[in-house]
């Protein structure tokens, strides 16, 4: 039996066959959420651009044979390349990065399972390159193209035609995808598997590259400059919470301007303020976030290293293996139990990888957690219920332990049910601030509950309470609906900066000389603020922030973009603001003897040192030339 086959060019067949199998493991293999129409189109869309992309570059080849293995053997290997992801993914609900390649232990775990996560239906993930081998071997006559120069550059053209589309629709759907560098499960669901790792390559290549020219012949300079930010650091609350228990609270998007405060006549945040006046807790109310790009990850970044994140992407992600002095590191060191818990994909912000890095001994993720429809909203499982399920784990945790909570409820877009709303959203233009704070309540309420529950549960009494706002929640787009809100005329740059302020508690139980601080202070000062409160010195380490309760103390508070806060001034857009007034400060009065006229040029100065001696910690790798335990 002769049958004829339709001219149609392999390179186009292989692309349909590869791209439908493509969708089909991104559908249904991978749990990959998809939350509207445009990532349901996105991820449609990209398996046929990625496989287009490959196979269409056959057309260059001028000998049928050579076109013909081509296609077989990359068909071949990106199904291979599919596949292994595929049973990486049963086991560890991740992608494959580069350094999780050559991470012996996490391939020692998939050897010895590697069984189980294969089915056997797995065999037709293999259907469509049998298909593509069977026609290159026995229809190449009718399947392979001879194009001319221009049917070849069409091809190409085409190619990045539609991976500029791809790139576009991706841009949209999740603006600066790459530059935030997201969680990896985004990556592959806006950009697909294989551009991932041609992304993933990059980043990889341009970090080795930055880590294999440093020495450590920088550290010294370093050494000597962060010994002068802390020459006497003791603090009359040094060793005042000597091995109780940790619980910090990172609560998302809180902002400053929501405490003490009303909407529509309600009060805000009831339980918050109540802890500002409370004897066992210390309120900063000039305490600033500053964060980036890795916005929750640099947060959390800020407070386990007391180093700056990165100006761009996110530390959490670009030198999750990098060598790390941290503090979940150093009180494990001295005891401690360390976990975070979380009710979200491990993997976001690379928080699994980075946990290990920063030494956290356990991560309650998404899966530890029961999320219902019912119980969740937005990103995830509601504060309350997160709470709730946490205290069983929390009661078998070895003592002390320092634990981590991050909150999800009160993040953008700032979704509520109308049963969780205890006030109404207030009305202006931007509904983004509108919602805002009905789920602040949400969240103020549910640390409430969390701290009866910690009293039920016997272990609120050994234990020092944190509470940090992670970072903005109300961007700058929101302004006139936020001068609306603070009943300005408008939000300057120095409005801007004095926005950037989060809460920040430390509450002791039975202390009882709480206050009100009014330092300038930010998330660098936490290392060292909660190792000194727990009697942990720390004179032999590096780091860029001050203790808190210390009189001694450096005076200024860097933003990422060199930007800062000092006692008397705040820079920001090379505009040097008076600090009490939030008058420019004028050029001629030199109000501090300097050598310029401008009083805020020798902490500008200051800071840029400042952040690229962390900057050179982080990309040369710096830590791994330290032995932090023999200086001590
Ligand atoms: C995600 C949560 C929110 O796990 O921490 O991240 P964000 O968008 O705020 O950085
Ligand atoms: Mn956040």
């Amino acid at each position: 039996m002769n049958v004829k086959w339709p001219k149609i060019p392999l390179y186009i067949i292989a692309t349909l066959l590869f791209g439908v199998k493509t969708y089909i493991i991104y559908r249904f293999m991978f749990s990959i959420e998809l939350d509207n129409s445009m990532q349901e189109l996105i991820l449609f869309v990209n398996p046929f651009v990625s496989a287009f992309l490959i196979f269409a570059l056959s057309v260059w080849f001028k000998k049928q044979s050579r076109q013909m293995k081509f296609l077989r053997y990359t068909a071949l290997i990106g199904t291979v390349i599919l596949y292994f992801n595929l049973v990486f993914y049963r086991s560890f609900t991740d992608f494959i990065t580069i350094p999780q390649l050559f991470q012996a232990s996490n391939m020692g775990d998939l050897g010895s399972s590697i069984l189980t996560l294969i089915e056997v239906y797995d065999i037709f993930l293999f259907a469509d390159v049998a298909i593509i081998w069977y026609l290159s071997r026995k229809k190449s006559d009718s399947v392979a193209v001879k194009y001319p120069r221009s049917g070849k550059a069409f091809a190409l053209a085409m190619s990045f035609v539609l991976l500029a589309g791809n790139f576009f629709l991706a841009e949209m759907e999740r603006p600066q995808l790459f530059t935030r560098a997201f969680d990896r499960e985004y990556l592959v669901k806006n950009i697909g598997l294989f551009n991932y790792h041609v992304y993933d390559l990059a980043v990889h290549s341009k970090v080795k590259t930055q880590r294999v020219f440093a020495d450590g012949t920088e550290l010294p300079e370093i050494k000597d400059y962060v010994d002068q930010l802390r020459s006497d650091e003791k603090s009359d609350l040094s060793g005042v919470a000597k091995d109780k228990n940790v619980i910090f609270i990172s609560a998302e998007s809180l902002q400053s301007f929501v405490i003490n405060e009303d909407v529509n006549g309600q009060e805000i945040t009831p339980f918050l303020n109540s802890l500002v006046g409370d004897k066992d807790t210390y309120y900063f109310e000039n305490f600033y976030h500053q964060t980036m790009q890795g916005k929750t990850s640099d947060s959390e970044f800020l407070t386990a290293n007391s180093l700056y994140p990165l100006s761009r992407g996110a530390v959490f992600f670009t030198h999750g293996q990098n060598e790390y002095h941290a503090l979940p590191e150093l009180l494990s060191d001295e005891g401690y139990y360390t976990a975070s818990f979380h009710a979200n994909n491990k993997s976001f912000w690379n928080r699994d990888q980075m946990y290990d890095s920063i030494g956290f001994d356990h991560f309650y993720g998404d899966e530890a957690y029961e999320t219902t429809a019912d119980n969740s909203i937005g990103w995830g499982l509601k504060d309350k219920p997160f709470f709730e399920q946490s205290i069983k784990y929390l009661q078998t945790l070895e003592q002390p332990f320092y634990t981590k909570f991050i909150t999800l409820t009160n993040h953008f877009p700032f979704d509520l049910d109308e049963e969780d709303r205890s006030i109404e959203p207030y009305d202006s233009n931007s509904n983004t601030l509108n919602n805002y704070f009905p789920t602040v309540r949400y969240m103020d309420e549910s640390i409430e509950q969390f701290f009866d529950q910690l009293k039920d549960a016997g272990l609120y009494e050994d234990s020092v309470i944190i509470i940090m706002g992670d970072h903005y929640g109300i961007s700058e787009t929101h302004n006139k609906a936020m001068s609306q809100y603070l009943g300005k005329e408008e939000i300057t740059p120095f409005d801007h900066i004095q926005l950037q302020r989060v809460p920040f508690f430390v509450h002791i139980p039975g202390d009882g000389n709480g206050k009100v601080m009014s330092e300038v202070s930010g998330q660098i000062d936490i290392k060292p603020t909660l190792l000194h409160l727990l009697g942990i010195t720390t004179e032999n380490d590096i780091y860029f922030g001050n203790d808190l309760f210390s009189n001694n103390r450096k005076g200024y508070i860097a933003q990422r973009n060199g930007d800062f806060i000092s006692d008397d001034y705040i820079s920001t857009g090379d505009i040097c603001y008076d600090r009490a007034t939030g008058e420019p400060v004028d050029d001629n009065t030199s109000v501090v003897a300097t050598t310029s006229n401008n009083p805020c040029k020798p902490i500008e100065d200051k800071v840029a040192k400042e952040l690229d001696y962390s900057d050179d910690i982080i990309y040369g790798d710096l830590f791994r030339f330290v032995d932090f335990a023999e200086n001590e």
